[in-house]
């Protein structure tokens, strides 16, 4: 059964021969630029010149086209389009599927008229009219909202023109300060080393005192260790031939190292440095200092002054005894089990000794080091000069930092000139400022050419969702979308990112916050910086809006 679907008004039949054949005779579903193309005095030819039917198939509800072009006004192409004149409000192409399908799609209600809808037929009732006047009222607001922020988006530029000003000012003042801080820091520095180079003449003497003191007492520590020795040869040289053999040293059971009862002449050989005997000058130099620590140790614990021991040294001998530290003292432990383990002792008692020597010399640098910090005393005039070149130092650190000080807010003041605030540095009022917006979980907040950031609302710290990075809107507005990027990285993932999405507003506000890919956010910020009035911008809010 096919059907014509020709739309024929009173009008039309009237004033059919004689009408504007566009103004009067369309098909149903067909805009007005398109009527020509349904002339019923011709066949039809498919838009896409495929095929051409009798007028009477256009909207017979069998689908003739490929492209659907024959069936406007019908649900029968599944790929055609029914177009709502909408007249008092905004004309819409809806997809062929939406007519009669029981939902009034048009505001005029021309989807649909088969009467087989939900309610029965009729019940999509023409409320362009009240609908465009909303339309248009919505219109008249944004466009008087568009206004009002383009003047305050004026006030911005305004602002942001006297504050650059202000900052080249500022900048040109600081230049000069950094002038003036470098010369006195030049001046400064050639004070410091003058004094310094005082102080260090100065310290020179007490030095030159201190090193010359320090070898007198070496030499007579020296003096002294030859006497002992000496009067330790003449102790052992119980033949007193001038030599000392094995087995004069064999008779002295504190050479018993492995403490078996007997010493061996392996063990003498060991003291008399693998000679069979050592003559006085061998003794003193080397034989001695290497029995020292063992007789000394073995001649029953405490050794009291005299036989040209002094009381310096017994004072050193019996310290060297003393654990200094736990691990010296746990060492002297195993050592005491040891000792009853015959065939092991020999390198560990060398170990031992030799460590005990090295934690006593440095023990007693330490303290020489102490002494020389908290003891000297300077004269007057010395004193004087220490004081002149700390105070010198001192002063040329104060001009060190005044210059960096300087050269820190030149820098801060040379970025800040170099960011790109928009065409008419619009935007530089919203840095320094922070907007925040709060979800169910998540406090946002956004700080304008600095961060984005997130907390949770019950408590927990600042997760950071970008850096300031640059604009990235596409042309012709640039100034449509900013990025911040390297926020902290995701478990497992990237590092997040919130691209700024700018809309124009009265007042500054994040009005939305997003999180469209894992990691990667969007804030919505409307700011009167975004706004742009002219009369295309007010014309295409009332056309486009809705
Ligand atoms: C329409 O096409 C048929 C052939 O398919 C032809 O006979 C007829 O004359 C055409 N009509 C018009 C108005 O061109
Ligand atoms: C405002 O729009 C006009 C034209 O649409 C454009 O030339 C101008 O650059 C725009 N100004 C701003 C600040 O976006
Ligand atoms: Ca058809
Ligand atoms: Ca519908």
């Amino acid at each position: 059964m096919k059907s014509s679907h020709i739309i024929i008004t009173l009008s039309c039949l009237i004033n059919l021969r004689n009408a504007v054949a566009v103004e009067i005779l369309r098909p149903r579903g067909v805009s007005v630029t398109k009527t020509a193309l349904y002339d019923p005095e011709k066949n039809f030819t498919c838009f896409d010149g495929a095929v051409t039917i009798p007028f009477l198939q256009v909207n017979d509800d069998y689908c003739d086209c490929l492209d659907g072009s024959d069936e406007p006004g019908t649900a029968a192409c599944s790929n055609g389009f029914f177009h709502c004149t909408n007249v008092g409000h905004q004309a819409v192409d809806l997809f062929s599927s939406r007519v009669n399908d029981g939902i009034c799609d048009c505001c005029d209600g021309t989807d649909e008229f088969d009467g087989r809808d939900i309610l029965g037929g009729g019940h999509c009732i023409n409320i362009c009219h009240e609908m465009g006047q909303v339309a248009r009222e919505e219109a008249q607001r944004l466009a008087e909202m568009q206004k009002k922020g383009a003047e305050l988006r004026r006030e911005m530029a305004r602002k942001a023109a006297e504050l650059k000003a202000e900052k080249l000012n500022q900048l040109n003042q600081l230049k000069k300060d950094q002038e003036e801080a470098l010369a006195i820091k030049v001046e400064k520095e050639v004070i410091k080393s003058q004094a310094e180079e005082k102080e260090n003449a100065a310290l020179a003497v007490y030095r030159e005192a201190e090193e010359k003191e320090k070898a007198k007492k070496a030499e007579i520590q020296k003096e002294e260790n030859a006497k002992e020795a000496k009067s330790m040869f003449e102790l052992f040289d119980s033949d007193r031939n001038g030599r000392i053999s094995l087995q004069e040293l064999q008779t002295k059971q504190e050479f018993d190292r492995d403490r078996d009862g007997q010493v061996t002449a392996e063990e003498a050989r060991f003291f008399l440095n693998e000679n069979e005997e050592v003559g006085e000058d061998s003794f003193v130099a080397e034989c001695w200092p290497r029995m020292k620590p063992f007789y000394m140790m073995n001649a029953g614990k405490y050794i009291v002054p005299g036989d040209g021991i002094s009381k310096e040294d017994t004072d050193d001998i019996n310290n060297l005894e003393e654990p200094n530290t736990d691990t010296d003292l746990a060492e002297e432990e195993n050592f005491n089990e040891e000792v009853t383990d015959a065939t092991e002792t020999e390198d560990y008692h060398e170990e031992t000794h030799n460590s005990d020597d090295e934690d006593h010399d440095d023990a007693y640098v330490e303290k020489e080091e102490e002494k020389y910090v908290s003891e000297v005393q300077y004269n007057a005039e010395t004193q004087k000069i220490i004081d002149d070149a700390v105070n010198a130092r001192h002063e040329y650190e104060e001009a060190d930092r005044s210059v960096r000080d300087v050269e820190r807010e030149i820098r801060q003041i040379e970025e800040s000139l170099q960011k790109d605030y928009g065409i008419d540095g619009e935007f530089a009022a919203l840095e320094g400022e922070c907007f925040e917006y709060t979800d169910r979980e998540y406090i946002y907040k956004l700080c304008p050419f600095d961060q984005a950031s997130q907390r949770p609302k019950n408590g927990g710290g600042d997760t950071r969702l970008g850096s300031w990075g640059h604009w990235v809107g596409s042309e012709p507005n640039k100034y449509s979308h900013m990025m911040y990027t390297n926020g902290q990285s995701c478990w497992n993932g990237p590092q997040r990112s919130t691209k700024v999405e700018l809309a124009c507003g009265t007042e500054n506000l994040l009005t939305a916050v997003s999180e469209p890919n894992r990691c990667e956010y969007k804030f919505d910020l409307q700011t009167p910086a975004a706004c742009n009035f002219s009369e295309d911008s007010s014309s295409k809010g009332l056309h486009d809006e809705l």
